[in-house]
């Protein structure tokens, strides 16, 4: 058994800060006392105890306050991207079979029509009922549930569990280290494994978050070059615009800023040769949902000697090369750990996640002499645009939908600002233009999926088993 992650902090430490938003901050006695209060108000509102409900709203406390009453009610929080479609959220709210969706008023537009739903100010202003907080979590119990793309095109939900969670924490601070007043800044958003696990470490560890509604390159600046924060996670855009910040400015991070941890996808070199010059110290950091954030982590110490290695796996975590029989040989990454999801739900819940306890990443790295991880590759065709991952099969099928389109294939594309962006290649069987294939794609494609560039082709490439060849698309590029 393990404490009640909310109540224990409290317990520990109830004076010290936990939480700063705009010109307001929380003690953890604080957070503990309204998200208890909120936990009674959803009681009265129908929420029971271990149920499934889905969560949606920007990054702001009362999002923070209604995660953790769900967390005392021990419910399983399906995390909805507010970036999605109402066609996509649709699927997720189905395939989870969540009984509610808790929603921030701000983005009730934003659902599907017809969902059920509280609105936070309901919940908010409603009566309390006194009902029973445990004060033990299981290791097996899930806490959250995040959804990521998978090959076939049908998202996956991904369990984390109270287990997965602690471990992924515990393994980050036997890297990282601790000091009382450390303040980690959450930029990135709290319905991804980024934003939500730097809530758990938290809670676990007493150290205060810093919350920003949305990203802002130049309240991060400030931040890092007076040292108001010591931590962050960011994925490799965001780097880039802090970096561009700080040069603009011509500052540096203060010496009281700790570290940036840099994952969600390939950090390009350059920056951290130019963090270096700004004396800004970044780890770069290989991890995913099915892991709970880090798996991998470069050390402070070895930012510099191994450059563009995400680290080596953290203490509990394993990590192989399949098939590989020596260092430096390429090949599947394969990750096992008491970080890695017991498995998913929905459609998926019968696939196992794991064989032998390895979980089967796609991704393509390999080993050095020293066991330090190289990433290569992405797992098969997945697009990753600003952080935020894509796979052609999503677009391909909404393309295929339409009755102009006879066939449809989809790769990513560099981009200067992105990473990466989508680009389609249709085939026509009778005339349409981009502008109405556009706006088709709207209402179903969250606005990041939508393909940046539409090429109307004759035909796709294709293998000797009428396989799409994806990677062979960009030569239909002109
Ligand atoms: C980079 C962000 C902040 C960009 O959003 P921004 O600037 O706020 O844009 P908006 O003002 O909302 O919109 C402006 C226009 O830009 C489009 N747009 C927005 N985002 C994207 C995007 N990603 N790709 C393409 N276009 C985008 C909007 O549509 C809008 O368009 P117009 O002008 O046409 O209306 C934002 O994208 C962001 O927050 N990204 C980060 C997401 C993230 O956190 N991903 C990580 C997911 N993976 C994991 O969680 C596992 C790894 C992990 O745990 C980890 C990752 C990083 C660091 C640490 C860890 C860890 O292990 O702990
Ligand atoms: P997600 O499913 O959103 O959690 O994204 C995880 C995926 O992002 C991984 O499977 C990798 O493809 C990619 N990724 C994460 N960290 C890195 C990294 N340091 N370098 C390259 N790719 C990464
Ligand atoms: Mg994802
Ligand atoms: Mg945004
Ligand atoms: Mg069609």
């Amino acid at each position: 058994m393990n404490p009640n992650w909310i109540l224990q902090r409290a317990h520990l430490t109830p004076t010290r800060r936990a939480l700063i938003f705009e010109d307001q901050s929380w003690t953890f006695e604080e957070i503990k006392n309204i998200s208890v209060h909120r936990a009674k108000q959803l009681a009265t509102l129908g929420i029971q105890q271990n149920s499934r409900v889905a969560i949606m709203g920007p990054s702001q406390p009362r999002l923070i306050f209604i995660m953790y009453a769900c967390m005392h009610l021990q419910c399983e929080m399906v995390m909805l991207n507010r970036k999605l479609s109402k066609e996509e959220l649709q699927y997720q709210i189905e395939d989870a079979g969540v009984e509610m969706v808790l929603v921030d008023d701000e983005d009730i537009s934003l659902l599907p029509d017809n969902t059920p739903h509280l609105l936070f100010t309901t919940i908010e202003n409603s009566e309390a009922t006194s009902t029973n907080i445990r004060h033990e979590w299981p290791d097996d119990q899930t806490t959250s549930i995040m959804y990521t793309s998978g090959t076939t095109g049908f998202p996956k939900g991904v369990r984390q569990t109270v287990g997965n969670h602690q471990a992924s924490a515990l393994s980050s601070v036997l890297n990282i280290g601790l000091s009382e007043d450390d303040v980690w800044l959450c930029v990135v958003p709290l319905f991804h494994i980024s934003g939500f696990s730097i809530l758990v470490r938290s809670l676990l560890y007493g150290n205060q978050v810093k919350l920003y509604k949305k990203f802002d390159k130049e309240k991060c600046v400030n931040d890092i070059a007076k040292g108001n924060v010591t931590h962050m996670s960011v994925v490799a855009v965001m780097l880039e615009r802090i970096l561009q910040g700080l040069e603009e400015k011509g500052s540096q991070a203060s010496p009281k800023f700790k570290l940036i941890l840099a994952g969600g996808g390939p950090v390009p070199v350059h920056y951290l040769e130019r963090a270096h010059r700004l004396n800004l110290l970044v780890s770069q950091t290989y991890g995913m949902t099915e892991t709970s954030s880090q798996t991998a982590t470069l050390s402070n110490k070895d930012a510099l000697r191994k450059i563009g290695s995400a680290g080596k796996p953290l203490f509990f975590n394993q990590i192989k090369i399949a098939n590989a029989t020596m260092a430096n040989e390429e090949g599947e990454i394969l990750i096992r750990g008491p970080h890695v999801t017991p498995g998913y739900i929905g459609r998926f819940s019968d696939k196992s996640s794991t064989i032998d306890g390895w979980l089967h990443t796609g991704d393509i790295g390999y080993l050095d002499e020293e066991g330090y991880l190289y990433v290569l590759d992405r797992r098969s065709d997945l697009i990753i645009s600003g952080g935020e991952n894509i796979y052609p099969a999503e677009i391909e099928n909404v393309l295929m939908s339409h009755e102009a389109v006879r066939e449809a294939g989809v790769c990513g594309v560099e981009d200067e600002i992105w990473g990466q962006v989508p680009a389609a290649f249709v085939v026509l069987h009778s005339t349409i233009t981009e502008e109405e294939l556009l706006e088709f794609c709207k209402g179903k494609l969250g606005k990041y999926k939508i393909p940046k560039y539409i090429y109307f082709v004759p035909s796709l490439p294709r293998n000797g088993s009428n396989k799409l060849m994806r990677r062979k698309l960009k030569e239909y590029m002109i």
